[in-house]
């Protein structure tokens, strides 16, 4: 079997067994109602056997509704353009959605339904084996799967470089590939988890962890002030390379930089414009808020970046989920 072959049946068995884990929750209940009756029907032969048909049926359906919207997508794929899965909640899809509507490219969104189960599918777990959104299928490219936001974004910017010697969101550069490249992984490894976490013990944990709920925010905070720090700088450099006359009032301090007139005027994280390094944190600094940070107040240099993204045309289609 060649290398590819044995990717494959890696992955068709991992869908396998999520597959077995997803049948076994969804026959569950039924089952456990069927056994409910059964004692009470005794030893009646007849309906132990109308009880077994409905349970059959019972898990028929359900394994017909869990599946068949996805497996119907995955028998009849497009023949061009992108698919993104995504749920319509999940600031880390609603990530990949930007940077594709940035891009122009054209693509349809699946959004999972997380209450039914769809992200563990067994044709989806053979896309993203942890069962998360978002996942990307690139159908110009032989319906390629990518999982992981990182790895998607990154793979968009570097495809788009290729086919057009230029990415208005990535660089050329390899230096400034490997700045960006710092944000992605901080943004993936280090904001979007911590604020996942703060979410969940302080909404949908079993029972009050407040040393979790203060651990998770304050790390929030800690990164928000690493964003601010950058930002803040950034904005220093500018405002001494183009108000060149209050330059000098500015460094003695006898100015406060704020009066400058470009104290409100667009900084970057990295070089000149807005690259996939800023653009990411866009969705998850619009739910913040829910953990108790308000970033108008704390964070006034986020504040104003995220207010400037928030503006952009394409970052509006991608959120309203267009
Ligand atoms: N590191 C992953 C995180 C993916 C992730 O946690 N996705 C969440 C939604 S934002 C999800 O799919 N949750 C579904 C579940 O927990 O079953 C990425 O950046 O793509």
């Amino acid at each position: 079997m060649t290398e590819r072959g044995d990717k494959q049946t890696i992955s068709n068995l991992s869908a396998g067994l999520k597959s077995v884990l997803l049948s076994d929750q969804l026959i569950n209940q039924p089952r456990q109602n069927v056994e409910g009756i059964n004692k009470h029907n005794g030893s009646n032969p007849q309906a132990a056997s109308n009880l077994s048909l409905l349970q059959q049926q019972l898990h028929n359906e359900a394994h017909q509704q869990q599946q068949s919207r996805i497996t119907h997508f995955f028998q009849n794929q497009p023949t061009e353009g992108y698919t993104l899965f995504s749920h319509r909640s999940a600031p880390n899809g609603f990530k990949v959605a930007i940077i594709l509507s940035e891009l122009n490219l054209p693509f349809t969104t699946i959004f999972l339904d997380f209450n039914s189960g769809e992200q563990r599918a067994p044709e989806f777990v053979t896309i993203n084996p942890n069962a998360r959104v978002p996942a990307l299928i690139d159908h110009y490219n032989e319906n390629t799967a990518i999982w992981e936001s990182g790895a998607i974004i990154l793979y968009l910017v570097s495809k788009f470089l290729k086919e057009n010697g230029d990415c208005p969101l990535w660089s050329n550069n390899i230096v400034e590939q490997a700045q960006i490249s710092s944000w992605l992984f901080f943004q993936t490894s280090g904001h979007a988890p911590m604020i996942g976490q703060a979410l969940h013990f302080r909404y949908f944990h079993g029972c009050p962890v407040p040393s979790a709920v203060e651990r998770y925010t304050d790390e929030v905070r800690r990164v928000y002030g690493v964003i601010e720090m950058a930002l803040a700088e950034r904005r220093e450099a500018l405002i001494m390379e183009l108000d060149v006359e209050n330059a000098a009032a500015y460094s003695a301090g006898t100015t406060p930089i704020s009066q400058s007139r470009y104290f409100d005027y667009p900084v970057w994280l990295v070089g000149d414009r807005a690259t996939i390094a800023d653009l990411l944190f866009v969705p998850w600094n619009n739910v913040v808020d829910r953990i108790g940070i308000n970033l108008k107040v704390e964070f006034p240099e986020v504040y104003k970046w995220t207010k400037y993204m928030m503006r952009r045309p394409a970052v509006i289609r991608a959120l309203r989920g267009d």
